[in-house]
């Protein structure tokens, strides 16, 4: 099987009464979760992600469409808005990631922008190309993936927390510029969540590093916790917007305040 970025591998139920959601970044971690919960909730997923092998595993489980999309390169976007077609329910716009922890002082440039162009500009380009259908459905969401980095500072993370609060921004933005269309304009901002890649890519690999993240801590969120809210906000009547969520694990009273059984 071959996935092409411009075709969808499987044909799009057109079942009347069938809710499209398209869900980026779904190769692992909370995309992965999340396609598989709004699946479970009776939506059609397109499973947009760079690695196809995974979203091609994930659509097959699921009965969803696999489509390889990188979320920076406009072209590749516009192949997914090309695919999705001409209506959309739900836009989960999950795609994004920390790379590198380095003091402002020792701060990597090319991490940095990385951060930007995944976690902001690529968020832009995918709502961008979705909003046409998701307007034409008559009560579409766009849920954006935050974080509670898009709230606050912490030391070594003002690459990524200045990406994550670029994501806020645009998130409360587009909820003003949208006042008068039927798309809701929500996100979700979690806290620490354990997933098999984010602290592993943000430590380029250090598998120490990334496990002192969540060193004593008994139960840091997982992915379905947060798959299950997002699930739980996509569902509300049209009527409903629920603006913000921040999710946190029990031991995670604040950014810098973490019960730690050591
Ligand atoms: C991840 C949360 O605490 O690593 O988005 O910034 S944190």
């Amino acid at each position: 099987m071959t996935t092409s970025s411009a075709t969808p591998l499987q044909i799009t139920p057109d079942q009347p009464g069938v809710r499209h959601a398209v869900v980026t970044g779904a190769s692992s971690g909370i995309g992965a979760a999340t396609a598989r919960t709004l699946a479970g909730a009776g939506f059609h997923v397109y499973c947009a992600a760079r690695r196809t092998d995974r979203i091609e595993a994930l659509a097959a489980e699921i009965g969803g469409t696999p489509v390889r999309c990188d979320v920076t390169d406009e072209a590749s976007v516009a192949d997914l808005a090309a695919a999705v077609g001409g209506r959309l329910d739900v836009l989960v716009n999950n795609a994004g990631g920390a790379f590198g922890a380095a003091p402002v002082s020792a701060a990597d440039s090319g991490d940095w922008r990385r951060m930007y162009e995944v976690n902001v500009i690529g968020l832009m380009q995918v709502t961008r190309a979705l909003l046409p259908a998701l307007v034409a459905s008559g009560n579409g969401v766009v849920l954006n993936v935050g974080s509670t980095a898009g709230r606050v500072a912490y030391e070594n993370g003002a690459g990524y927390t200045a990406a994550k609060h670029g994501t806020h921004v645009v998130n409360e933005t587009l909820r003003l510029e949208l006042v008068d269309q039927p798309v809701r304009v929500m996100q979700i901002a979690p806290g620490m969540v354990r997933t098999d890649e984010f602290a592993l890519i943000r430590f380029d690999g250090d598998q120490a590093a990334a496990d002192a993240v969540y060193a004593g801590v008994a139960e840091p969120l997982t992915a379905q916790d947060v798959a299950e809210s997002i699930g739980w906000m996509v569902t509300r009547p049209a009527h409903v917007s629920i603006d913000e969520l921040v999710i946190r694990p029990k031991a995670q009273a604040a950014q810098h305040k973490v019960h730690r059984v050591l």
